[in-house]
C-alpha cells in the first residue's frame, strides 16, 4: 500500500497504542463471479481518503483525532478457506486490546471471518448486514467461504438482521427470517422500515455493509450492481439511529470495485467510512486525542464483553 497513514492523517493520531480506531485493509478478490477487481478497492478507498476534507459538519467534529490505525493489510490468500481464518484471528487480536476494529474489503468473503470474530468477543451479537444480496447459502463453487455465502454462518451464530436486499436465490428463503428481512422494494415505500429494523437488533452490533446495497447511481463500481438501491442520505440517517440507539461494536465495508474512470465511488466509501467513525464517536469529542499528546495517558477503553474462550 503506498498510503502510510489513514487518511494521511498526522502520526500522532496514526499510533497503535493510542488509536481507538483500527483500519485492517484486506485486499481480496478469491470468489467474486461477475467484474473482478475488489483486492484494488482497500487501496482506492485509502487513496480517496487522502483527498477528503477531515472536519464532519453534521457531528461538528473531527473522528479522526480519535486515532487511526491502519494495519498491515492481509493478503492470505492461499484459500477463501485460509483467507476467513486469516481474517478472523486478525480481527479478534485487535478487538482483545480494546480498539474499536474496523475491515474494508475485499470481496464479501472477507465477512466470514470479520463476523466469526466479533462473535467469539460479544455474547449475543446483532450482525446488521447491509446489501443488495441475501448472501445466505450454505455453499457456492465448492467453498462455504464464498462471497455468495458471507452470511450463512451468521445466520445461525448470531442474530442476522438483512436490510437492503433485493437479489437472492429459492434455496436461501430456507435460511431466512423474514421477520427480520427488509426488502428493498417494501423499504422505498415505507421509512418505517429504519425502526422496526432496530426492534429486532439486541444490544452490540456489529455492520458488515456491502457497498452494492446502495443505488448503482451513487455507487456503480462494485462487482454486482443491483438497480433500486439505498440512496445516500436514507443511509446515513438509517446509521446514524443506529450508532446512537445501539452499542455498534465494529464494522467492515466491502464489495469496492474501483475502475480508472469513476473516482466517485471510491471517494463515497471513503466518506461512508469517516461518517461512521463521526456516528461512532459523536458522543464523546472531548475524548480526542491532543496534537501534544502524553504517551502515557491511557484511554478510556471500549465497552466490549469478552466470552469466556478464545
Ligand atoms: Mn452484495
Amino acid at each position: 500500500m503506498k498510503t502510510k497513514t489513514y487518511a494521511g492523517i498526522p502520526d500522532t493520531f496514526a499510533k497503535l497504542e493510542t488509536a481507538k480506531v483500527v483500519l485492517i485493509p484486506v485486499p481480496y478478490d478469491g470468489t467474486s463471479t461477475w467484474q473482478k477487481g475488489a483486492d484494488k478497492g482497500p487501496e482506492a478507498f485509502l487513496e480517496a481518503s487522502e483527498n477528503m476534507e477531515l472536519y464532519d459538519i453534521e457531528t461538528a467534529s473531527e473522528p479522526y483525532t480519535q486515532g487511526v490505525y491502519l494495519a498491515d493489510p492481509i493478503t492470505e490468500n492461499q484459500s477463501p478457506e485460509a483467507m476467513v481464518d486469516a481474517v478472523h484471528q486478525m480481527t479478534k487480536s485487535y478487538i482483545k486490546r480494546n480498539k474499536f476494529t474496523t475491515i474494508f474489503g475485499g470481496e464479501h468473503s472477507v465477512s466470514i471471518g470479520t463476523i466469526r470474530a466479533f462473535n467469539d468477543c460479544f455474547d449475543n451479537l446483532t450482525v446488521l448486514h447491509i446489501d443488495a444480496h441475501a448472501d445466505l447459502r450454505p455453499s457456492y463453487d465448492g467453498s462455504a467461504c464464498n462471497h455468495a455465502c458471507a452470511v450463512h454462518e451468521a445466520s445461525k451464530t448470531s442474530n442476522l438482521v438483512q436490510v437492503g436486499i433485493r437479489s437472492m436465490d429459492r434455496v436461501e428463503l430456507d435460511f431466512m427470517d423474514l421477520n427480520k428481512t427488509f426488502f428493498a422494494h417494501e423499504m422505498v415505500n415505507d421509512l418505517g422500515w429504519m425502526d422496526a429494523a432496530i426492534n429486532e437488533m439486541t444490544d452490540d452490533v456489529f455492520i458488515t455493509f456491502d457497498l452494492d446495497a446502495l443505488d448503482p447511481s451513487i455507487l456503480p463500481s462494485t462487482g454486482t450492481p443491483e438497480p433500486g438501491g439505498l440512496l445516500w442520505y436514507e443511509t446515513l440517517e438509517f446509521l446514524k439511529m443506529v450508532f446512537t440507539e445501539k452499542n455498534v461494536v465494529g464494522f467492515d465495508i466491502v464489495e469496492l470495485c474501483p475502475n480508472q474512470v469513476d473516482g466517485a465511488s471510491s471517494f463515497l466509501a471513503a466518506k461512508l467510512y469517516y461518517k461512521m467513525l463521526a456516528y461512532k464517536f459523536m458522543d464523546n469529542q472531548e475524548d480526542a486525542i491532543l496534537d501534544d499528546f502524553d504517551q502515557d495517558s491511557s484511554i478510556e477503553a471500549l465497552k466490549s464483553k469478552f466470552s469466556s474462550h478464545d
